[in-house]
Protein backbone atom coordinates (compact mmCIF):
# COMPACT_ATOMS: atom_id res chain seq x y z
CA UNK A 1 0.00 0.00 0.00
CA UNK A 2 2.79 2.43 0.78
CA UNK A 3 4.64 1.55 -2.47
CA UNK A 4 1.34 2.32 -3.96
CA UNK A 5 1.37 5.67 -2.50
CA UNK A 6 4.54 6.63 -2.87
CA UNK A 7 4.21 5.85 -6.83
CA UNK A 8 1.09 8.01 -7.10
CA UNK A 9 2.03 10.90 -5.08
CA UNK A 10 5.17 11.08 -7.26
CA UNK A 11 3.03 10.84 -10.27
CA UNK A 12 0.76 13.76 -9.18
CA UNK A 13 3.90 16.02 -8.14
CA UNK A 14 4.92 15.90 -11.86
CA UNK A 15 1.97 15.79 -13.40
CA UNK A 16 1.90 19.44 -16.25
CA UNK A 17 -1.93 19.81 -16.45
CA UNK A 18 -5.56 18.94 -15.55
CA UNK A 19 -5.61 16.28 -18.81
CA UNK A 20 -2.57 14.19 -16.92
CA UNK A 21 -3.92 14.55 -13.26
CA UNK A 22 -7.19 13.11 -14.45
CA UNK A 23 -5.14 10.19 -16.28
CA UNK A 24 -3.47 9.67 -12.70
CA UNK A 25 -6.99 9.58 -10.71
CA UNK A 26 -8.19 7.30 -13.16
CA UNK A 27 -5.46 5.37 -12.45
CA UNK A 28 -5.29 5.29 -9.05
CA UNK A 29 -8.52 5.98 -7.53
CA UNK A 30 -11.01 5.37 -10.47
CA UNK A 31 -13.85 2.50 -10.22
CA UNK A 32 -11.08 0.25 -11.89
CA UNK A 33 -7.99 1.72 -10.68
CA UNK A 34 -5.71 0.10 -8.57
CA UNK A 35 -6.46 1.30 -5.16
CA UNK A 36 -10.23 -0.34 -5.90
CA UNK A 37 -9.06 -3.45 -7.09
CA UNK A 38 -6.53 -3.66 -3.73
CA UNK A 39 -9.57 -2.80 -1.78
CA UNK A 40 -11.61 -5.98 -3.36
CA UNK A 41 -8.85 -7.94 -1.41
CA UNK A 42 -10.14 -7.06 1.80
CA UNK A 43 -13.07 -9.68 1.12
CA UNK A 44 -10.67 -12.19 1.12
CA UNK A 45 -9.38 -11.11 4.51
CA UNK A 46 -9.92 -12.39 8.15
CA UNK A 47 -11.77 -9.76 9.87
CA UNK A 48 -8.76 -9.09 12.28
CA UNK A 49 -6.87 -8.29 9.33
CA UNK A 50 -9.43 -6.33 7.84
CA UNK A 51 -9.03 -3.95 10.86
CA UNK A 52 -6.23 -3.00 9.98
CA UNK A 53 -6.10 -2.93 6.16
CA UNK A 54 -9.39 -1.30 5.56
CA UNK A 55 -8.60 2.17 7.03
CA UNK A 56 -5.22 2.10 5.65
CA UNK A 57 -6.04 1.88 2.75
CA UNK A 58 -8.93 4.65 2.92
CA UNK A 59 -6.26 6.41 4.03
CA UNK A 60 -4.72 6.33 1.13
CA UNK A 61 -7.42 6.97 -0.89
CA UNK A 62 -7.76 10.40 1.27
CA UNK A 63 -4.40 10.99 0.53
CA UNK A 64 -4.60 10.78 -3.02
CA UNK A 65 -7.47 12.26 -3.96
CA UNK A 66 -6.25 15.84 -1.35
CA UNK A 67 -3.03 15.42 -3.36
CA UNK A 68 -4.92 15.64 -6.90
CA UNK A 69 -7.21 18.47 -5.71
CA UNK A 70 -3.46 20.02 -4.27
CA UNK A 71 -1.73 19.90 -7.63
CA UNK A 72 -5.02 20.37 -9.63
CA UNK A 73 -4.96 24.60 -7.39
CA UNK A 74 -1.09 24.72 -7.82
CA UNK A 75 -1.98 24.29 -12.05
CA UNK A 76 -4.49 26.86 -11.73
CA UNK A 77 -2.61 29.27 -9.69
CA UNK A 78 0.42 28.88 -12.19
CA UNK A 79 -1.72 29.06 -15.39
CA UNK A 80 -3.22 32.57 -13.71
CA UNK A 81 0.44 34.02 -12.89
CA UNK A 82 1.58 33.04 -16.48
CA UNK A 83 -1.39 34.83 -18.12
CA UNK A 84 -0.54 37.91 -15.51
CA UNK A 85 2.56 37.38 -16.52
CA UNK A 86 2.17 37.77 -20.49
CA UNK A 87 -0.78 39.66 -20.72
CA UNK A 88 -0.44 42.46 -19.26
CA UNK A 89 -1.65 46.06 -19.78
CA UNK A 90 0.58 49.20 -19.61
CA UNK A 91 -2.53 51.49 -19.45
CA UNK A 92 0.30 54.36 -19.04
CA UNK A 93 0.34 53.81 -23.39
CA UNK A 94 -1.39 56.67 -25.03
CA UNK A 95 -4.58 54.69 -26.52
CA UNK A 96 -4.47 53.73 -30.17
CA UNK A 97 -6.09 56.85 -32.34
CA UNK A 98 -9.39 55.29 -33.64
CA UNK A 99 -11.02 56.18 -37.38
CA UNK A 100 -12.81 58.90 -36.46
CA UNK A 101 -15.88 59.82 -38.93
CA UNK A 102 -16.27 63.24 -40.26
CA UNK A 103 -18.45 65.65 -41.53
CA UNK A 104 -19.34 64.39 -44.79
CA UNK A 105 -18.09 67.49 -47.77
CA UNK A 106 -21.58 68.12 -48.76
CA UNK A 107 -22.97 68.54 -45.02
CA UNK A 108 -20.24 70.58 -44.79
CA UNK A 109 -20.86 72.89 -47.73
CA UNK A 110 -24.46 72.93 -46.58
CA UNK A 111 -23.57 74.35 -42.94
CA UNK A 112 -21.45 77.05 -44.76
CA UNK A 113 -24.53 78.64 -46.82
CA UNK A 114 -26.92 78.48 -43.86
CA UNK A 115 -24.38 80.33 -41.51
CA UNK A 116 -24.05 82.89 -44.28
CA UNK A 117 -27.78 83.04 -45.36
CA UNK A 118 -28.58 82.75 -41.68
CA UNK A 119 -26.76 86.23 -41.18
CA UNK A 120 -28.95 87.94 -43.86
CA UNK A 121 -31.75 86.79 -41.81
CA UNK A 122 -33.19 83.56 -44.02
CA UNK A 123 -33.92 80.62 -41.88
CA UNK A 124 -34.15 76.84 -42.78
CA UNK A 125 -37.44 75.19 -44.25
CA UNK A 126 -37.14 71.75 -44.44
CA UNK A 127 -39.80 68.71 -45.81
CA UNK A 128 -40.76 65.12 -47.37
CA UNK A 129 -37.80 63.80 -49.71
CA UNK A 130 -41.13 62.06 -51.19
CA UNK A 131 -43.49 64.81 -52.20
CA UNK A 132 -47.24 64.40 -54.05
CA UNK A 133 -46.80 65.27 -58.00
CA UNK A 134 -49.07 68.43 -57.31
CA UNK A 135 -46.27 70.14 -54.52
CA UNK A 136 -43.37 69.43 -56.90
CA UNK A 137 -44.92 69.82 -60.45
CA UNK A 138 -48.73 71.56 -60.55
CA UNK A 139 -47.50 74.10 -57.73
CA UNK A 140 -44.58 75.62 -59.52
CA UNK A 141 -46.74 76.15 -62.93
CA UNK A 142 -45.11 73.18 -64.51
CA UNK A 143 -48.59 71.53 -65.50
CA UNK A 144 -48.63 68.31 -66.75
CA UNK A 145 -47.21 67.43 -70.68
CA UNK A 146 -45.60 70.80 -69.91
CA UNK A 147 -42.47 69.44 -71.63
CA UNK A 148 -40.40 70.73 -67.85
CA UNK A 149 -41.89 67.33 -65.99
CA UNK A 150 -40.16 65.23 -68.89
CA UNK A 151 -37.00 66.82 -68.52
CA UNK A 152 -36.26 66.44 -65.34
CA UNK A 153 -35.99 63.14 -65.64
CA UNK A 154 -38.53 62.00 -62.40
CA UNK A 155 -38.26 59.14 -60.23
CA UNK A 156 -42.29 58.32 -59.74
CA UNK A 157 -43.00 55.98 -56.83
CA UNK A 158 -44.54 52.55 -57.71
CA UNK A 159 -48.10 52.88 -57.36
CA UNK A 160 -50.99 49.94 -57.52
CA UNK A 161 -52.48 49.30 -61.06
CA UNK A 162 -55.81 50.14 -59.94
CA UNK A 163 -54.42 52.90 -57.87
CA UNK A 164 -55.53 56.22 -59.00
CA UNK A 165 -54.67 58.30 -56.94
CA UNK A 166 -51.78 61.57 -58.52
CA UNK A 167 -48.25 59.92 -58.04
CA UNK A 168 -45.77 60.44 -55.59
CA UNK A 169 -42.33 61.38 -56.96
CA UNK A 170 -38.93 61.33 -55.28
CA UNK A 171 -38.55 65.69 -55.39
CA UNK A 172 -36.59 67.22 -58.56
CA UNK A 173 -35.87 70.24 -56.12
CA UNK A 174 -36.32 71.98 -53.52
CA UNK A 175 -39.36 73.96 -54.62
CA UNK A 176 -42.09 71.63 -52.74
CA UNK A 177 -40.42 72.95 -49.36
CA UNK A 178 -41.15 76.31 -50.14
CA UNK A 179 -44.38 75.85 -51.45
CA UNK A 180 -45.19 74.07 -48.02
CA UNK A 181 -43.44 77.03 -46.53
CA UNK A 182 -45.71 79.72 -48.05
CA UNK A 183 -48.73 77.88 -47.10
CA UNK A 184 -47.70 77.52 -43.69
CA UNK A 185 -46.57 81.05 -42.66
CA UNK A 186 -47.39 83.02 -45.69
CA UNK A 187 -45.93 86.45 -46.44
CA UNK A 188 -43.51 88.34 -45.86
CA UNK A 189 -41.07 85.52 -45.44
CA UNK A 190 -37.24 84.51 -45.99
CA UNK A 191 -36.58 80.91 -46.04
CA UNK A 192 -33.69 78.81 -47.64
CA UNK A 193 -34.25 75.13 -48.68
CA UNK A 194 -31.40 72.96 -48.33
CA UNK A 195 -31.69 68.91 -49.20
CA UNK A 196 -31.07 66.01 -51.61
CA UNK A 197 -33.31 65.90 -54.80
CA UNK A 198 -33.23 63.18 -57.00
CA UNK A 199 -33.03 62.71 -60.76
CA UNK A 200 -32.64 60.09 -63.34
CA UNK A 201 -29.14 61.10 -64.43
CA UNK A 202 -25.75 59.81 -64.24
CA UNK A 203 -22.89 60.96 -65.37
CA UNK A 204 -19.37 62.99 -64.62
CA UNK A 205 -21.38 66.35 -63.79
CA UNK A 206 -24.96 64.30 -62.46
CA UNK A 207 -25.69 61.93 -59.59
CA UNK A 208 -29.41 60.56 -59.63
CA UNK A 209 -28.97 62.19 -55.77
CA UNK A 210 -27.65 65.27 -55.10
CA UNK A 211 -28.08 68.64 -53.12
CA UNK A 212 -29.75 71.82 -53.74
CA UNK A 213 -30.57 74.93 -51.85
CA UNK A 214 -33.25 77.06 -52.71
CA UNK A 215 -33.51 80.55 -51.43
CA UNK A 216 -37.17 82.27 -51.46
CA UNK A 217 -37.40 85.87 -50.58
CA UNK A 218 -41.17 87.54 -50.15
CA UNK A 219 -42.03 90.89 -48.99
CA UNK A 220 -44.19 93.99 -50.40
CA UNK A 221 -41.68 95.01 -52.58
CA UNK A 222 -38.92 92.69 -53.13
CA UNK A 223 -36.98 93.22 -56.72
CA UNK A 224 -34.44 91.90 -58.68
CA UNK A 225 -32.12 94.20 -57.47
CA UNK A 226 -32.95 92.66 -53.73
CA UNK A 227 -31.60 89.75 -55.30
CA UNK A 228 -28.60 90.31 -56.72
CA UNK A 229 -26.92 92.13 -53.44
CA UNK A 230 -28.08 88.78 -51.74
CA UNK A 231 -26.22 86.46 -54.19
CA UNK A 232 -23.07 89.04 -54.34
CA UNK A 233 -23.07 89.19 -50.63
CA UNK A 234 -23.22 85.39 -50.57
CA UNK A 235 -20.40 84.05 -53.24
CA UNK A 236 -18.04 86.82 -51.82
CA UNK A 237 -18.47 84.88 -48.49
CA UNK A 238 -18.89 81.59 -49.56
CA UNK A 239 -15.74 81.64 -51.99
CA UNK A 240 -14.06 84.30 -49.72
CA UNK A 241 -13.72 87.10 -52.09
CA UNK A 242 -14.54 90.57 -51.24
CA UNK A 243 -16.15 91.87 -54.28
CA UNK A 244 -16.11 89.11 -56.48
CA UNK A 245 -18.32 89.96 -59.59
CA UNK A 246 -21.41 88.43 -60.63
CA UNK A 247 -23.66 88.81 -64.01
CA UNK A 248 -27.55 87.65 -65.07
CA UNK A 249 -28.41 86.54 -68.21
CA UNK A 250 -32.23 86.19 -69.04
CA UNK A 251 -33.12 83.15 -68.87
CA UNK A 252 -36.29 81.05 -68.31
CA UNK A 253 -38.12 78.91 -65.68
CA UNK A 254 -41.75 77.99 -65.62
CA UNK A 255 -41.68 79.42 -61.72
CA UNK A 256 -40.36 82.69 -62.41
CA UNK A 257 -40.88 86.08 -64.07
CA UNK A 258 -37.91 87.26 -65.24
CA UNK A 259 -35.97 85.18 -64.80
CA UNK A 260 -32.06 84.76 -64.98
CA UNK A 261 -29.20 82.71 -64.71
CA UNK A 262 -26.76 84.00 -62.91
CA UNK A 263 -22.70 83.40 -63.42
CA UNK A 264 -19.75 84.37 -61.31
CA UNK A 265 -16.53 85.98 -62.20
CA UNK A 266 -13.51 82.96 -62.70
CA UNK A 267 -10.89 82.17 -65.00
CA UNK A 268 -8.38 79.58 -65.72
CA UNK A 269 -4.66 79.75 -65.09
CA UNK A 270 -2.73 76.38 -66.30
CA UNK A 271 -6.14 74.57 -66.48
CA UNK A 272 -7.24 75.46 -62.96
CA UNK A 273 -10.19 77.64 -62.55
CA UNK A 274 -10.09 80.28 -60.03
CA UNK A 275 -13.07 82.03 -58.83
CA UNK A 276 -13.22 85.45 -57.98
CA UNK A 277 -10.39 86.81 -60.53
CA UNK A 278 -10.05 87.62 -64.39
CA UNK A 279 -13.00 87.75 -67.13
CA UNK A 280 -14.48 84.67 -67.69
CA UNK A 281 -17.78 83.54 -66.27
CA UNK A 282 -18.93 80.36 -64.35
CA UNK A 283 -23.08 79.40 -64.45
CA UNK A 284 -23.44 78.50 -60.70
CA UNK A 285 -27.18 79.43 -60.47
CA UNK A 286 -30.83 80.22 -61.10
CA UNK A 287 -32.92 82.59 -60.52
CA UNK A 288 -36.13 85.27 -60.71
CA UNK A 289 -39.18 86.64 -59.31
CA UNK A 290 -41.65 84.05 -58.10
CA UNK A 291 -44.17 83.82 -60.79
CA UNK A 292 -47.74 85.11 -59.61
CA UNK A 293 -48.87 81.41 -59.91
CA UNK A 294 -46.73 79.88 -57.98
CA UNK A 295 -47.34 82.68 -55.14
CA UNK A 296 -50.76 81.89 -55.52
CA UNK A 297 -50.56 77.82 -55.36
CA UNK A 298 -48.74 78.70 -51.96
CA UNK A 299 -51.35 80.69 -50.92
CA UNK A 300 -50.20 84.14 -51.30
CA UNK A 301 -51.85 87.03 -52.64
CA UNK A 302 -49.81 88.56 -55.65
CA UNK A 303 -51.26 91.74 -56.20
CA UNK A 304 -50.04 92.15 -52.41
CA UNK A 305 -46.85 90.28 -52.49
CA UNK A 306 -43.72 89.64 -54.55
CA UNK A 307 -40.56 87.72 -54.12
CA UNK A 308 -37.47 86.41 -55.48
CA UNK A 309 -36.31 82.98 -55.98
CA UNK A 310 -33.04 81.31 -56.51
CA UNK A 311 -31.55 77.58 -56.99
CA UNK A 312 -28.63 76.07 -57.09
CA UNK A 313 -26.58 72.95 -56.72
CA UNK A 314 -24.70 72.57 -53.32
CA UNK A 315 -22.33 69.72 -54.62
CA UNK A 316 -21.59 71.77 -57.52
CA UNK A 317 -20.41 74.96 -55.62
CA UNK A 318 -18.62 72.37 -53.19
CA UNK A 319 -16.95 71.20 -56.31
CA UNK A 320 -15.95 74.58 -56.90
CA UNK A 321 -14.97 75.68 -54.00
CA UNK A 322 -12.40 72.96 -53.25
CA UNK A 323 -11.63 71.79 -56.67
CA UNK A 324 -12.93 68.19 -57.03
CA UNK A 325 -13.55 67.47 -60.42
CA UNK A 326 -15.73 64.68 -60.47
CA UNK A 327 -19.24 64.93 -58.61
CA UNK A 328 -19.55 61.01 -58.11
CA UNK A 329 -16.64 61.64 -55.65
CA UNK A 330 -19.17 62.82 -53.13
CA UNK A 331 -21.45 59.40 -53.23
CA UNK A 332 -20.10 56.60 -54.55
CA UNK A 333 -16.38 56.68 -53.90
CA UNK A 334 -14.27 57.25 -50.98
CA UNK A 335 -12.35 59.37 -48.88
CA UNK A 336 -9.12 59.05 -50.56
CA UNK A 337 -10.59 60.60 -53.29
CA UNK A 338 -11.72 63.50 -51.33
CA UNK A 339 -8.58 63.79 -49.14
CA UNK A 340 -6.51 63.90 -52.59
CA UNK A 341 -8.32 67.27 -53.31
CA UNK A 342 -7.35 68.74 -50.12
CA UNK A 343 -10.56 68.79 -48.31
CA UNK A 344 -9.34 70.31 -45.13
CA UNK A 345 -12.68 68.59 -43.03
CA UNK A 346 -11.45 65.41 -43.67
CA UNK A 347 -8.20 65.78 -41.67
CA UNK A 348 -9.72 68.86 -39.18
CA UNK A 349 -11.84 67.26 -36.36
CA UNK A 350 -15.16 69.19 -36.96
CA UNK A 351 -17.05 67.16 -33.98
CA UNK A 352 -16.49 68.36 -30.36
CA UNK A 353 -13.07 68.31 -30.76
CA UNK A 354 -12.20 64.72 -31.12
CA UNK A 355 -8.62 63.71 -31.73
CA UNK A 356 -7.98 63.60 -35.60
CA UNK A 357 -6.96 60.26 -37.07
C1 LIG B 1 -31.67 76.06 -61.31
C2 LIG B 1 -32.92 76.76 -61.21
C3 LIG B 1 -34.34 77.80 -59.69
C4 LIG B 1 -36.16 78.49 -58.37
C5 LIG B 1 -35.17 77.58 -58.64
C6 LIG B 1 -38.24 78.70 -57.12
C7 LIG B 1 -38.99 78.21 -56.08
C8 LIG B 1 -40.22 78.73 -55.86
C9 LIG B 1 -40.71 79.69 -56.64
C10 LIG B 1 -39.94 80.14 -57.66
CL1 LIG B 1 -41.17 78.10 -54.58
N1 LIG B 1 -38.73 79.65 -57.89
N2 LIG B 1 -37.01 78.22 -57.32
C11 LIG B 1 -36.25 79.64 -59.12
C12 LIG B 1 -35.40 79.84 -60.17
C13 LIG B 1 -34.42 78.92 -60.46
O1 LIG B 1 -33.39 76.85 -59.91
O2 LIG B 1 -31.14 75.92 -62.36
N3 LIG B 1 -31.16 75.57 -60.20
C14 LIG B 1 -29.92 74.86 -60.18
Amino acid sequence: MDDLKAKYLGQIADAADEAALEAIRLAAIGKKGEVALKMRELGKMTPEERKVAGPAMNAVKDEITSALAARKAALHDAALDERLRSEWLDVTLPARVRGQGTIHPVSQVTEEVTAIFAEMGFSVAQGPRIDTDWYNFDALNIPAHHPARAEMDTFYMHRDAKDDRPPNVLRTHTSPVQIRSMEKTGAPTRIICPGGVYRADYDQTHTPMFHQVEGLAIDRDISMANLKWVLEEFFAAFFEVDGIKIRFRASHFPFTEPSAEVDIQCSWVDGQLRIGEGDDWMEVLGSGMVHPSVLRAGGIDPDAWQGFAFGMGIDRIAMLKYGIPDLRAFFDSDLRWLRHYGFASLDVPTLRGGLSR
